[in-house]
């Protein structure tokens, strides 16, 4: 039986913006789901629907004792990660989306999703779940509302943001708020009976950046499902930020106090699993440096009053990569997933306890594996999935800022842009001014993880780690972060930016740098040149740390180790300084003449 609109208007909460009510009115009707669900946000609401889904299946209640008030999701083996290839930016004009983007005419978007969703929640509660991103009523925070068929997209919504009805109660009559549609695409007919993880081969998952608009189907995962996340805070979020002055970044923020006691604010663009969570809690191995958490993936930046730009994590959890967490890589989230998580496809102990490759130092003799089968150490297949997560309250993480939720924001002293790269770009380098940074961020390239699907280590340029994440033309990106930094630069001073890499690899394949937190003295360095406390040394690629100014030795890495970190091999820089004249080209016009005129520098750097 489908749910009449008046019955929607009937339950609806007094305070709800009519044209709130009208869009949830307009989606039932297409959906015709059997009930509308207005959530509040509150405990004893995240109580009911985890009891709902524990009795479908969907979520496996874990040791009590061992990990309280935490739960197991399985999701299906074919609904495991970000899907590039079925991600859209249907702007108007096509040119608007850029070569990196795939684009589709939106109105004929709009007829194929019409087709797609009528009648898909039939059998389905929808649930509306308001939320804001940053911290409610803050003038950097923004509204959406999603409406969606999974009980487990609503509880991940309510950890990763302010949900409820707070959030809807910031929805005045002017108010502009984001729509999003999400349906795992598995109506039920009246005899048929659910399963544990609805989803459908068909996937789309649609952004329209002028009517700021979100519609996903067929996936209940991630960020494919969460559309709070990447959907909203960075595709329809960069495309706002584009017309409204400020950035949206797939970012990790950091609080650093120095032994002398002065506060720093460091942001980060990683691509996906390349260490933003890690970062983001890093346990220094120096003394008398402290390091908070800010945020470990999404951050928005914004020039504020006296020419300093101002950062906010639009988040309110971390939805992060299980794999590698372990007490030696990151202590600070092992503490913080003792209790009240929810895990999805890690694997399960014998004494219902979770355990990913990676968190002991040994491997438990049998498991449960993230597809529920029999696993020992002699099976030829991890036992989570290597894209595995956590999703837990940003207030659980033993290193959060007392600031971290400011409705002012922090302001940035250091940008740092980084990759995997096993070959070519140094441990760490200064950029020469905000536009070689821009340059830097702008040819960023990676090696391929298990975040989206794809061949796994595969080179790849991911521009500001913005590549899956951007609702504008990447160039046009470009043009605003160089926008953005005149400003700065106007009213005070842009802050500094460097690159850095953890992931460079001696001849023997292995890591040249131990990682994790000795990358606390590449900070200190960092922070150092920030407060002028610390001497570089020139290069063709940047500024590099003078020698004796990192205490490398004390790290466990040899000198010759050491530099091989900072080689600059000529035929691999020119075959890659090659590639990145075509990887230009490729967006044409659009590329700022900045870019290409930091590019014809390094060239020229390079053949002196
Ligand atoms: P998304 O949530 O996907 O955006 O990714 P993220 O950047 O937050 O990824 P995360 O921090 O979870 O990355 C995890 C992976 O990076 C794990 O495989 C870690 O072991 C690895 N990693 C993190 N820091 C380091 C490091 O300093 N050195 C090395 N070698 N690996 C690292
Ligand atoms: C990423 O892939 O960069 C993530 C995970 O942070 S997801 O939210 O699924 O996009
Ligand atoms: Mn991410």
């Amino acid at each position: 039986m489908t749910v009449t609109a008046t019955a929607i208007r009937h339950d609806c909460p007094a305070y709800a913006d009519a044209r709130v009510v009208a869009w949830v009115e307009r989606i039932a009707a297409l959906t015709e789901p059997d009930a509308v669900y207005w959530c509040d946000g509150s405990a004893a609401e995240r109580e009911r629907l985890i009891d709902t889904m524990v009795a479908r299946g969907t979520l496996l209640p874990l040791n009590e004792e061992k990990r309280p008030n935490s739960y197991l999701a399985r999701s299906r083996p074919d609904d495991v990660a970000r899907v590039e290839s079925r991600t859209f930016i249907c702007s108007r004009d096509e040119a608007d989306a850029g070569p990196t983007n795939n684009w589709a005419d939106p109105e004929e978007m709009r007829a194929t999703l019409d087709g797609l969703f009528h009648g898909a929640m039939r059998g389905r509660t929808m649930y509306v779940v308001p939320f804001s991103m940053g911290p409610v009523g803050s003038p950097l925070a923004r509204v959406g509302v999603q409406v969606t068929d999974s009980p487990y997209v609503v509880v991940s919504t309510g950890t990763m943001t302010r949900m409820g009805a707070d959030a809807l109660r910031q929805i005045a009559p002017t108010t502009p708020w984001v729509p999003a549609v999400h349906s795992v695409g598995a109506p039920l007919g009246p005899d048929d009976a659910d399963v544990a993880w609805p989803c459908s081969d068909t996937k789309y998952i649609v952004h329209y950046p002028e009517d700021r608009e979100i519609w996903s189907y067929g996936s209940a995962y991630g960020g494919n499902a969460i559309l709070a996340k990447k959907a909203f805070a960075l595709r329809i979020a960069s495309a706002i930020g584009k017309d409204e002055g400020w950035i949206a970044a797939h970012m990790l923020l950091l609080k650093v106090t120095n032994p002398q006691g002065r506060v720093f604010h460091v942001a980060a663009a990683f691509p996906s699993a390349c260490g933003k969570t890690n970062f983001a809690m890093l346990k220094p191995s120096i003394a008398g440096w402290d390091v908070e958490t800010i945020g470990d993936d999404i951050a928005w930046l914004a020039p504020g009053a006296n020419g300093e730009l101002r950062a906010i994590n639009p988040e309110a959890g971390f939805f992060g990569v299980a794999p590698g967490t372990g007490a030696d890589t990151n202590p600070v989230a092992v503490d913080m997933l003792e209790r009240d998580v929810i895990f999805t496809n890690v694997a399960l102990t014998d004494d219902g306890d979770v355990w990913w490759e990676g968190l002991t130092p040994d491997t438990p003799s049998h498991l449960t594996d993230w597809q529920g089968n029999d696993w020992t150490p002699d099976s030829p297949t991890p036992a989570a999935h290597p894209n595995s997560r956590f999703t837990v309250s940003a207030d659980q993480c033993p290193t959060i800022a007392d600031t971290w939720d400011d409705p002012a924001g922090v302001p940035i002293d250091a940008i740092i842009f980084g990759g995997r790269r096993a070959t070519n770009v140094p441990l760490v380098a200064q950029a020469r001014s905000w536009e070689h940074g821009v340059y830097m961020g702008a040819t960023l390239a990676s090696e391929r993880t298990a975040a989206a699907e794809g061949t796994v280590g595969e080179l790849r340029r991911d521009p500001f780690a913005m590549l899956p994440f951007s609702g504008t033309h990447m160039a046009d990106h470009w043009q605003h972060w160089l926008d953005v930094g005149e400003r700065l630069a106007e009213q005070g001073s842009a802050p500094a930016i460097f690159q850095v890499n953890w992931f460079r690899k001696g001849d023997d394949g292995s890591f040249l740098w131990p990682g994790f937190s000795e990358n606390a003295r590449v900070l200190e360095w960092i922070l150092d040149r920030v407060a002028g406390n610390v001497d570089a040394t020139d290069s063709p690629v940047g500024l590099l740390p003078s020698e004796g100014s990192i205490d490398y030795e004390a790290a466990g890495v040899a000198p010759e180790q050491w530099s091989q970190l900072f080689a600059l091999h000529s035929e691999p820089l020119a075959a890659e300084v090659a590639d990145t004249e075509g990887f230009l080209a490729g967006y044409g016009d659009a590329v700022p003449t900045e870019v290409w005129g930091q590019h014809r520098e390094l060239e020229a750097r390079l053949r002196r």
